[in-house]
């Protein structure tokens, strides 16, 4: 395995400075973790889904059966966040574990929620559906493995598009090699037409995998869509809560074609967003950057929201023509 060197952010994205914007201190039920969210603009507010992690911070340690659920915030300005007493309920019942790491799309007036669940017969790939944020309907699990799943907004040629990011770990030697694929459906129930976009391989930040990010964002010059690369190094041992953490989730950014988002028009070369404040370097799992949610402003700001290292919410913004001209140009 090819070790990937120093990394650094693109100086084209500002950190919000009074990240995070959501820890577990904003939670009243009292998670250990609070992290990786997709955020929307909904019925003429900020909403956003998290997920919870429980355990005691203070002693660095999980609860042993790795409880997790999704909470819900909303905001009147994107950075300030009322959180619901309660966590959301999703699936109850079935062989569903746990959910978590949400993404959000408004589409339609309506608001669909692609989440993960774990089953004791794999990672499933989930796709909800709400008009209040209080009821979801779950239109479709995927087969396992398979998560990371994000909706685009609108319909094309037809056909309702989704990134994903299965987990082929027979058909790829046994090692971690995932990639990003895109499919598409009819009624957003029945996925077909299934295609291989992006290559871990293709990523010269990554040498382990990638996975979508935030649901894309709609410009003239075509879809900004964020992904997550992921990178080894076998020398990293204690990093983080855990015995030994050896990943570095850095973001990148490209974009795609408009009319058809299975072709990529452009890809940003460097990383866009890697580990580098106090609050991404340490935490639960060191050097993570996950980013769950995308929103483009009328004034051009494109807030970028992720989770610091498994263990808090975070803001970075930056100009839409910025981003679109880092995947243009690189
Ligand atoms: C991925 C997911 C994310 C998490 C990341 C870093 O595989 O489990 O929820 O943020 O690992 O731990």
């Amino acid at each position: 395995m090819q070790r990937i060197p120093d990394l650094v952010s693109s100086p084209l994205i500002a950190r919000y400075a009074n990240n995070p914007i959501l820890t577990s201190d904003d939670v009243p039920y009292h998670p250990a973790l609070v992290f990786n969210a997709g955020v929307a603009k909904f019925q003429g507010k900020y909403v956003m889904v998290f997920r919870n992690d429980y355990g005691d911070a203070e002693t660095q340690t999980l609860l042993p059966t790795n409880t997790t659920d999704m909470g819900l915030a909303f905001s009147d300005d994107g950075i300030r966040w009322v959180v619901r007493p309660e966590p959301l309920r999703l699936l109850d019942g079935g062989e569903a574990i746990r959910c978590y790491d949400p993404r959000l799309t408004v589409m339609d007036g309506r608001c669909y929620m692609c989440f993960a669940v774990d089953t004791p017969h794999g990672v499933r790939g989930g796709i909800a559906v709400t008009d209040d944020m209080e009821r979801f309907e779950v239109l479709s699990l995927s087969v396992p493995d398979n998560r990371n799943m994000v909706l685009f907004p609108e319909k094309i040629r037809d056909l309702y598009v989704r990134l994903e990011r299965p987990f082929p770990i027979y058909g790829r030697g046994g090692i971690h090699r995932f990639d990003i694929w895109i499919s598409g459906s009819p009624d957003l129930r029945y996925w077909g037409d299934s295609e291989l976009l992006l290559a871990v391989e293709a990523v010269r930040f990554a040498n382990d995998k990638l996975g979508p990010a935030a649901p894309p964002i709609k410009t003239e010059k075509g879809w900004l869509t964020l992904f997550h690369a992921v990178d080894l190094d076998p020398a990293r041992g204690k990093n983080g809560w855990e015995p030994f953490w050896k990943k570095r989730y850095t973001a990148g950014i490209m974009l795609l074609d408009l009319d058809d988002p299975r072709r990529i028009v452009g890809r940003c070369t460097n990383p866009l967003l890697v580990p580098e404040a106090p609050y991404e370097k340490e935490g639960f799992r060191n050097d993570v950057i996950f980013p769950g949610g995308m929103i483009l402003e009328d004034s051009g700001e494109v807030k970028i929201y992720y989770g610091a290292a498994d263990t808090c919410e975070c803001l970075a913004t930056a100009h839409v023509d910025d981003l679109i001209r880092l995947c243009l140009e690189s």
